[in-house]
């Protein structure tokens, strides 16, 4: 029998931003449904992807001189990098510039022509270009500002294309109300449908403005208008019109996973084209919340959007995948904090799980020599405990099917807190004292293990590498995927005997002081950078008032109760100078003793620590350490350098 299919999909990305944990968020969540529902038997398609044409690209390649595709290339590897990283086990990346597509959006177009729903006009409004949305008059704010972004529109008017979006309105609310579970979560559908209610207008869907997109078939003057062309992704995926097509099969999409930002898209553009295509809609468009950091909205001018790259580096993958989906209800806004991320690590992955694996495996060792001890005694405290399992399965189940995430890990930590509960309450290290007891002592820790068994199983979803993590220790090599959930349900599989694996904590504690001033130093280090990198240029003369000169290290010697200052004599050719460097913690007096360098000649002299210093050593900064610039030897102390 094949299997039931699964489509999900996130937003495609624009490519004129570098990926922050917003569209990490996205990402990750589809990655867990995913992942849970090809563990329950499905034949997933998880779908993620770039959106790479429209006037803000080639604007944005523009600026960087480079071409649009050119930027995009070069954008699309740091998504992909990402995903790589974040163990994103997405089964296509769509790229709006892949030929297949854009047949597709080219095909879509006619055939919405020839359904007799596109027809030439005019089209005038003012235009916010970074929002690529014209408004009406009565829209705009202070003036002719953009009602969204604030910034300022221009008054544009070309010829353009249509499509008649008002011809459905009436079956698009009808199709709302007949399927609840079309938009979620349902305050949205309310906000959608009173939009809706408003009344439709029939929408602009081609520019002569520019160039960068797909030609409208037979008038090639006019590209298609972006989101016509970025929507029709989750269909060109598929090779949709593709008739012998082995991916139609996943058509219609089981979840459209998007921000509430582009809910409208998804859900009053999106299904009036498929409408009139007579393409079945997506099954559930789901809105999730908007992240800030620190209680600020991530933006470009602000430079405060946090590069999922850096937090992996510093946290681990699964820590953030952990946290991105615990920390705030799937729908609901959240604020990221470095403060909440490590309260997240040290309670719920140090304290309470990683604990539990460590103090059961350890007794195992400890009592059983490290082999998995047999249940050969229960007790009403372990029939409670397998009902608390089967309990959080049905709940961790009902929870994801709603991309309820953070009600599911609630669960599941429910039955971290009962494990732990159920160790304290038999406590073992006290059975083990009597020999009497050792039936009972194999029962307590086989229950235990056996949970911890379980509990890869359910969080794997979220924390893959974890979870494989988790069972090397157990040593079972049972795959996790399966063909049905049910299977995965079953309990007491250990096989009693066997060795277990090497036994290591798999979340260290996190100093929350230590790292967050670590971070801060970090950003102080960057900021300063920053401000370096933005010097003005100068013209020569200008450089030329910089006497850079080669001096000979003739002596050199530490500074007494400093831990970076050297004190060097230094042989500039017609002089000696004495000059204090910071450089004590990357060479030792004897290193330097003989190397010839570039020292600033011209540096006002000034004192550090007490001591004289008439120059400066030029060096560079290698993450922490300093390397000075060496000179050959046949270069003489004194001679010029420029
Ligand atoms: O809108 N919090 O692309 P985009 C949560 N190309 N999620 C966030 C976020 C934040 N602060 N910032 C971004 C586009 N996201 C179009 C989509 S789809 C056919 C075309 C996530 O690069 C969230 O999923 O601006 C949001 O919807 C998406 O990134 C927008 O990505």
């Amino acid at each position: 029998m094949s299997k039931p299919t699964f489509y999900v999909t996130t937003p495609i990305y624009y490519v004129n931003d570098v990926p922050h944990i917003g569209h990490a968020y996205t990402t990750v969540a589809c990655d867990v449904i995913s992942r849970y529902k090809r563990m329950s038997g499905y034949d997933v398609f998880f779908l993620t992807g770039t959106d790479e044409h429209g006037q803000k690209i080639e604007q944005a390649a523009q600026q960087k001189k480079l071409s649009p595709k050119e930027l995009a290339d070069s954008v699309v590897q740091r998504y992909k990098n990402l995903w790589k990283k974040l163990n994103i086990s997405n089964n296509h990346f769509i790229r709006t510039t892949d030929e297949s597509h854009k047949k597709t959006v080219q095909e879509a177009f006619k055939k919405m022509q020839e359904n007799g729903d596109i027809y030439l006009d005019e089209y005038e409004g003012w235009y916010c270009t970074p929002c690529e949305t014209y408004w009406t008059e009565t829209q705009l704010l202070d003036g002719n500002c953009c009602p969204s972004c604030r910034r300022e529109t221009t008054k544009l008017k070309e010829p353009s294309y249509f499509f008649n979006m008002s011809k459905y309105q009436d079956k698009l609310l009808k199709h709302i109300e007949e399927n609840p579970d079309f938009i979620k979560p349902a305050s949205r559908r309310n906000e959608i449908v009173a939009f809706i209610k408003e009344g439709l207008r029939n929408l602009s869907v081609s520019r002569v403005s520019f160039k960068w997109g797909i030609p409208v078939p037979r008038d090639e003057k006019h590209v298609i208008y972006v989101w016509i062309d970025a929507l029709t992704n989750y269909i060109s995926a598929l090779d949709y019109f593709d008739s012998n097509s082995d991916k139609r099969k996943y058509w219609p999409a089981d979840f459209h996973v998007v921000g509430k930002d582009i809910l409208r898209f998804h859900t009053v553009y999106w299904p009036t084209m498929l409408m009139s295509l007579g393409v079945p809609l997506p099954k559930t468009v789901f809105a999730h919340g908007w992240w800030t950091v620190e209680g600020q909205k991530m933006s470009k001018s602000l430079g405060n959007a946090i590069d999922p790259n850096w937090l992996i580096e510093k946290f681990g993958v699964d820590p953030i995948r952990y946290f991105l989906l615990r920390e705030v209800p799937f729908g609901l806004d959240g604020d990221f904090s470095f403060k909440a991320l490590i309260h997240r690590i040290n309670s719920d992955l140090a304290n309470d799980l990683g604990n539990l694996l460590n103090r059961t495996l350890g007794m195992v060792k400890r009592y059983f020599n490290g082999q998995i001890p047999d249940y050969k005694m229960e007790d009403e405290i372990d029939i409670e405990l397998f009902k608390k399992i089967e309990e959080t399965f049905n709940s961790v189940e009902a929870h994801l099917n709603e991309l309820a995430f953070n009600k599911a890990l609630i669960s599941i930590w429910e039955l971290v807190g009962a494990l732990n509960k159920y160790i304290d309450t038999t406590a073992p290290w006290a059975l083990a004292k009597d020999k009497e007891n050792r039936n009972r002592l194999e029962t307590v820790l086989y229950t235990a293990m056996d949970g911890i068994r379980i509990l890869s199983l359910l969080i794997y979803p979220f924390m893959p590498d974890t979870a494989l993590e988790i069972r090397k220790q157990l040593n079972i090599d049972e795959p996790v995927e399966k063909s049905n959930f049910d299977e995965l349900k079953k309990v007491k599989l250990l096989k009693p005997g066997k060795s277990i694996g090497e036994v290591t904590p798999i979340f260290p504690r996190l100093d929350e002081k230590e790292i967050i001033e670590n971070i801060k130093n970090e950003n102080k280090k960057e900021e300063n950078q920053k401000q370096e990198s933005k010097v003005e240029q100068i013209d020569y003369n200008h450089f030329m008032t910089v006497q850079i000169k080669a001096g000979k290290i003739l002596e050199a010697e530490n500074v007494p109760k400093s831990e970076k200052l050297l004190k060097l004599k230094i042989d500039l050719g017609d002089e000696k100078r004495q000059i204090v460097a910071g450089i004590a913690k990357s060479y030792s007096p004897g290193e330097l003793v003989g190397k010839t360098v570039a020292v600033v000649a011209n540096l006002k002299p000034a004192k550090l620590m007490g001591i004289l210093s008439e120059g400066m050593v030029l060096a560079a900064t290698v993450g922490d350490r300093h390397r000075v610039l060496e000179l050959p030897d046949e270069v003489m102390p004194g001679t010029i350098i420029k």
